[in-house]
C-alpha cells in the first residue's frame, strides 16, 4: 500500500488528524491496535477547549457536539467546606469550555472517517513496526488476520498514545523524557444519574481530591483520589458514593444521586515530556510524546493543539513546497505543551493531598486557595490556563 501520511492510532490524535489531512486532500491511512468498540471503551477526556471545538468544527464533524455538548462558564473550587466559582467569560473576556466527553468525539470521528470511506485498519494487535523514517521513504509494517502488510509513505504520524510503538521506536540516544509519578491515583465512576451541580466542582479535602463532573445532564462522572496500592474491585459503588459525599460540601452531598456504575476505573497520575517530537519523517503526537496528570483537563486538547500544528505543516509542505512547519513543529508544539504541563502539575499539587506534606501542606494549600478566590490576578490565571492559552 502507498500513502502520503501513515499515521499508527485511532484515538482522538489519530483520528483528528487523518480528518484535516483528508480535508485539504492528502492521502492517510490509520492503524490502530485495538477495535473500534475497544477505543469507544475506554471513558476518558471530558472537557474540550475552544481549541479542540473549533478543531471539530475544520473537520466538519462538530454538529452533534454543539447540539448534545453542554457550554460551561465557570468551575467551583470547594476547600474548607464552601464553594467558590470562578467565571470563565468574566476572567477571560467572554471564553468558554464545551463538557462533551471524549467517546463521543471519537464516535463523531470514527462516523466521518467511515462515512468518507478512508483506509482505517483495526485489531492489528501490537504488530505494527516502523521503518526508514530517518530517511525519505518510511516504511509500516504490520500483521492482520496472519498476513503481513508493507505501507510506504512519505511521513508517519504516532499517534499512538503513551504505551505505543512509535516513541519506542525512536533510538534511546535521539530522545529525552521527562517523568513525575504522582503518589495517588483517580477512581472513576460513569453513571446515569444527574450530576449534583451544572458546573464542575474540584474538591480540596483533608481526606483527598474529589471531582464532580459530567457527561450530560442525566450522565455523571465523579472521580476520588485514592491511594496507589487501592485496587478498584477494592470499591464497591456504595463505597465510592460514601467517599465521595464524604468530600462534598452538605449542598452538594444533598444533591447526590446514586446509580449503578456503568465503568469504574483507577488511573495513575503522571506528567511526562519526550523531546523532540520529530525524529526525521516520525512526528509524535497527542500522547504518544505527552502526559498530563487529568486535574487541568488538558490531555486531550493538547492532542488537538499538537495535531493543528502538524496538519498545517505538512499542509505547508505538500500544498506550498515549504518545510517551515514541519521543521518547527517540535517546538511549536512543545512551547505549548510545557505550559499546560505546567498548569496540570500546580492544579494537582494544589488540589491534591500528598501524604509526605503532613498537615502543614493542607494548610499551606488552604492558604493558597483562599488567595486565590479573593485575587483577580490569581483567578485569572486560573481561568485563562483551564479555558486553554491561545495556539
Ligand atoms: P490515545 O491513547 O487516546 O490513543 C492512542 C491509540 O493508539 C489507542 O487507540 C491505542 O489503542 C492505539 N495504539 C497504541 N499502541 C499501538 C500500536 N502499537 N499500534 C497501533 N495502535 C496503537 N484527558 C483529559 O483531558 N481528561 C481526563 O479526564 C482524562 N482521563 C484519562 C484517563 C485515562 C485512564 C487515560 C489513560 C487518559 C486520560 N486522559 C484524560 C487523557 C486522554 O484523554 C488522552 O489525552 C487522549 O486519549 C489522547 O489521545 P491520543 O493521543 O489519541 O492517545
Ligand atoms: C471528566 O469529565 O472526565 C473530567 C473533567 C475535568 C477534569 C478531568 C476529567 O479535569
Amino acid at each position: 500500500m502507498r500513502t502520503q501520511v501513515a499515521i499508527i492510532g485511532a484515538g482522538p490524535s489519530g483520528l483528528l488528524l487523518g480528518q484535516l489531512l483528508h480535508k485539504a486532500g492528502i492521502a492517510n491511512v490509520i492503524v490502530e491496535r485495538q477495535s473500534p468498540d475497544y477505543v469507544l471503551g475506554r471513558i476518558r477526556a471530558g472537557v474540550l477547549e475552544q481549541i479542540a471545538v473549533d478543531l471539530m468544527d475544520e473537520c466538519g464533524v462538530g454538529a452533534r457536539m454543539h447540539r448534545e455538548g453542554l457550554v460551561h462558564e465557570g468551575i467551583e473550587l470547594l476547600f474548607k467546606g464552601k464553594r467558590h466559582r470562578i467565571d470563565f467569560p468574566g476572567l477571560t473576556g467572554g471564553k468558554t469550555v464545551m463538557v462533551y466527553g471524549q467517546t463521543e468525539v471519537t464516535h463523531d470521528l470514527m462516523d466521518a472517517r467511515k462515512a468518507e470511506g478512508l483506509p482505517t485498519v483495526y485489531e492489528v494487535g501490537d504488530t505494527v513496526t516502523l521503518h526508514g523514517f530517518d530517511g525519505t521513504s518510511p516504511k509500516v509494517r504490520y500483521r492482520k488476520d496472519g498476513v503481513e502488510h508493507e505501507i510506504e509513505c512519505d511521513f508517519i504520524a504516532g499517534c499512538d498514545g503513551y504505551h505505543g510503538v512509535s516513541r519506542a521506536s525512536v533510538p534511546k540516544g535521539a530522545i529525552t523524557e521527562y517523568e513525575k509519578v504522582y503518589p495517588f491515583g483517580w477512581l472513576g465512576l460513569l453513571a446515569d444519574v444527574p450530576p449534583v451541580f451544572h458546573e464542575l466542582i474540584y474538591a480540596n479535602t483533608e481526606r483527598g481530591f474529589a471531582l464532580c463532573s459530567m457527561r450530560s445532564k442525566t450522565r455523571s462522572r465523579y472521580y476520588v483520589q485514592v491511594p496507589l496500592t487501592d485496587k478498584v474491585e477494592d470499591w464497591s459503588d456504595d463505597a465510592f458514593y460514601d467517599e465521595l459525599g464524604r468530600r462534598l460540601d452538605p449542598e452538594a452531598r444533598e444533591r447526590l444521586v446514586r446509580g449503578p456504575s456503568l465503568e469504574k476505573s483507577i488511573a495513575p497520575l503522571r506528567s511526562f515530556v519526550a523531546e523532540p517530537m520529530r525524529f526525521g519523517r516520525l512526528f509524535l503526537a497527542g500522547d504518544a510524546a505527552h502526559i498530563v496528570p487529568p486535574t487541568g483537563a488538558k490531555g486531550l486538547n493538547l492532542a488537538a493543539s499538537d495535531v493543528k500544528y502538524l496538519s498545517s505543516a505538512f499542509v505547508e509542505h505538500y500544498k506550498e513546497k515549504s518545510n517551515a512547519g514541519i521543521d518547527h513543529y517540535s517546538a511549536r508544539a512543545l512551547a505549548r505543551v510545557w505550559k499546560a504541563e505546567r498548569f496540570s502539575w500546580w492544579f494537582t499539587q494544589l488540589m491534591h493531598r500528598f501524604p509526605d506534606s503532613g498537615e502543614i501542606g493542607q494548610k499551606l494549600q488552604e492558604a493558597e486557595l483562599d488567595y486565590l478566590v479573593q485575587s483577580k490576578a490569581a483567578s485569572t490565571a486560573l481561568a485563562e490556563n483551564y479555558v486553554g492559552l491561545p495556539l
